[in-house]
């Protein structure tokens, strides 16, 4: 069944649980695909053509790298109920530079400056090769007095958001919600006591409760093993698009590398099948996946000729 949605993710991921989320919120039936939570993943690799971050989606044989296009291709096959009930979608699509980058490093260094000597040594050895820098967990443990100081920060602005009593950021559950709640969700679900930075904001808590009672739809487990063979066996479905208004001319069947501008910076190459300011995709031949369209986000990405 070339249409299934399968998901690449692990449990604790929390950019896989704004995906979850919204499997929950549009109640799509889906396939799950846990994969390690450090690497190798040798069944995903033939797929992505390198791309290391999870969450991964695929259908058939095109993989969407990054939760921003995973989303937009649910948003576009799933339309009701919308992730954008309100209107407002810029504004929600922007939201995420807030929450995956300043809000979630915060998140992390409080996890794992909490977790501290827990942390097992092969997780920190994967998160320094993802980073390209020292892990360093004594150092985010020093620093978890600021770390507290800024997750407060943040949950402020939620707090103040639902101050007048709504139950949803946007009259109901959408983006905005998915993004805002993925830090709380994380820190939540460590051994960190976080409750005690939570008291002082009821009503954060109360919505958070709220995302995690609409559950995550209905999924069904597969191995990578499977999502790589229907991989194998589908044609990429992308159809090719130009874009008139690209800055740098690019077009399709020019052959670009498309790589992470944070953290795990590795490039995948490919030859152009489609792009927009929203969207790059580009087809990949692998020896065990065969063709694959690979789709990433502009925000966030640097391509490059390759
Ligand atoms: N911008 C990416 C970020 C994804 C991300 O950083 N995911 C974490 C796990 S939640 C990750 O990739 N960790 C390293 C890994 O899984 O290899 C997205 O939106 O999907």
């Amino acid at each position: 069944m070339p249409d299934q949605i399968i998901l690449h993710h692990f449990e604790e991921s929390p950019f896989s649980e704004k995906i979850r989320v919204i499997f929950g919120i549009k109640a799509i039936p889906w396939r799950s695909a846990v994969i390690s939570r450090i690497m190798p993943r040798p069944d995903l690799m033939p797929l992505t053509g390198g791309y290391r971050r999870t969450p991964v989606m695929q259908i058939g044989a095109d993989i969407y790298c990054d939760t921003q296009v995973i989303m937009r291709e649910l948003e576009a096959r799933f339309p009701t109920p919308t992730l954008f009930p309100r209107g407002n979608a810029g504004l929600s699509w922007a939201l995420a530079m807030w929450t995956d980058r300043s809000f979630f490093q915060n998140t992390v260094n409080l996890v794992f400056g909490t977790l501290a000597d827990r942390v097992p040594k092969e997780f920190i050895e994967d998160r320094e090769r993802l980073r390209g820098a020292k892990f360093d967990v004594a150092a985010m443990t020093a620093a978890i007095p600021q770390m507290r100081d800024q997750f407060r920060a943040h949950l402020d602005w939620i707090e103040t958001e639902l101050s007048d009593g709504r139950d949803w950021l946007a009259g109901a559950p959408g983006l905005a919600d998915v993004h805002a709640y993925m830090n709380v969700w994380y820190a939540r679900s460590n051994p960190i006591g976080v409750d005690q930075l939570l008291a002082e904001f009821p009503r954060v808590t109360a919505w958070a409760d709220r995302l995690r009672a609409l559950g995550h739809g209905a999924r069904s487990e597969m191995s990578s093993g499977e999502a790589l063979a229907i991989a194998r066996d589908a044609r990429p479905r992308t159809a090719p698009a130009d874009d008139p208004h690209d800055p740098n001319g690019r077009k399709p069947g020019d052959r670009v590398s498309v790589t992470p501008d944070d953290y795990g910076r590795v490039a995948v190459s490919g030859e152009i099948v489609s792009l927009s300011a929203r969207h790059i995709a580009i087809r990949r031949h692998d020896e065990v996946a065969g063709e694959v369209v690979v789709h990433f986000p502009r925000a966030g990405f640097v391509a490059a000729p390759a």
